[in-house]
């Protein structure tokens, strides 16, 4: 199977992904825990993407897609993977969707998690990580609108679009999230 998760920072990609991907038996793919490795790993992925992080700015498509072809080939994404971060443009989308046709497995769904604004505040807040200050904050809310958004239209003319309300607790939210994976699950075999 395969499934992307899209939001806002701080809507719980990171921490329902976590779930998900263990009650699916997939892979989980991060691309900010990826940047985050090579930048703990000193690595010039690392310096390069490092500058546009701690702006609030999304990396270039062009080192992202670099960056998860290579760990997508690997074979433990053969059965079946969750993206958690990708993709998060559509230059992104569009290039994922012809790297799926080419294999020929595609995409089962895209959770969209919804999140109200006051709330991802408070959560980032509550978390701390250095990009979580309330100006790159902003900056990121703002990067969200207007370059990932549009996926969620994207997604939704293709018919696999699964909007979550993401607000309750991470069980509540867990839970809705595996009712909606489960309408899509007869699509994929994997
Ligand atoms: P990411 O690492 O993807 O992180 P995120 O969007 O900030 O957070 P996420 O939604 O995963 O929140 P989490 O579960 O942690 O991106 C970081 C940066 O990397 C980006 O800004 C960008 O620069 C770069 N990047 C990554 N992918 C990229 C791409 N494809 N293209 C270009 N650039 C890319 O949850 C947040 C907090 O809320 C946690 O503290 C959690 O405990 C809490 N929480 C979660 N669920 C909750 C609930 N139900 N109730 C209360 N609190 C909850």
């Amino acid at each position: 199977m395969r499934v992307v998760f899209i939001g806002p920072p701080g809507a719980g990609k990171g921490t329902q992904s976590a779930r998900l991907v263990k009650h699916l038996g997939i892979t989980h793919l991060s691309t900010g825990d990826m940047l985050r490795q090579a930048q703990r790993d000193n690595t010039e992925l690392g310096h390069l993407a490092g500058e546009y992080m701690a702006a609030g700015q999304l990396v270039p498509d062009p080192i992202i897609l670099r960056m998860i072809g290579e760990r997508l080939s690997k074979p433990d994404c053969w059965r079946g993977c969750l993206l958690d971060g990708f993709p998060r443009t559509l230059g992104q989308a569009k290039a994922f969707d012809e790297y799926l046709r080419e294999q020929g497995t595609p995409l089962d769904v895209a959770l969209e998690l919804k999140v109200t604004e006051e709330e991802l505040l408070r959560r980032l807040a509550g978390r701390g990580r250095s990009d979580d200050s309330p100006e790159v904050i902003i900056q990121r809310l703002k990067t969200y609108e207007e370059a990932t958004r549009p996926l969620i239209n994207y997604y939704s003319q293709q018919g696999i679009l699964e909007t979550i309300d993401a607000i309750g607790t991470t069980d509540e939210v867990f839970q809705r999230i595996v009712e909606a994976v489960d309408r899509h699950r007869h699509h994929s075999s994997t």
